[in-house]
């Protein structure tokens, strides 16, 4: 979590390609997550999404290795499979500050905005 605010604020200083982890993608539509776990590496990493309230959040997941999806403040928590691809969708119906994890490979993968 510091990590990451330390990231985007350097990213917002810099303007651009300050922090290589980081990306910003912003939507007021639907927002689509691909997130791949291989080798003990969760990408992407600290990424920002700022959606607005109402919209559809999809996270497709690849993995080589057993793990769990976790939305913070949404809590939903979803087991992975190795080897088997997972996907789900909520709607992103709470503002706020939401943090994306893995929690065996224990990685934030995101932080979704909504607002
Ligand atoms: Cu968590």
């Amino acid at each position: 979590m510091r990590r990451a605010f330390v990231c985007l604020v350097a990213a917002l200083l810099l303007l651009a390609g300050a922090c290589s982890t980081t990306t910003t993608p912003t939507a007021s539509g639907p927002v689509t997550i691909a997130v791949t776990i291989a080798k003990g590496k969760v990408s992407p990493s600290g990424a920002k999404y700022d959606v607005s309230k109402g919209s559809t959040v999809t996270i497709n997941v690849t993995s080589d290795s057993a793990d769990i999806i976790h939305v913070h403040g949404y809590e939903i928590e979803k087991d992975v499979v190795a080897g088997t691809p997972l996907s789900f969708t909520f709607t992103a119906d709470q503002t706020g500050s939401f943090e994306i994890e893995t929690h065996v490979v224990e990685a934030t993968i995101a932080t979704l905005n909504v607002r």
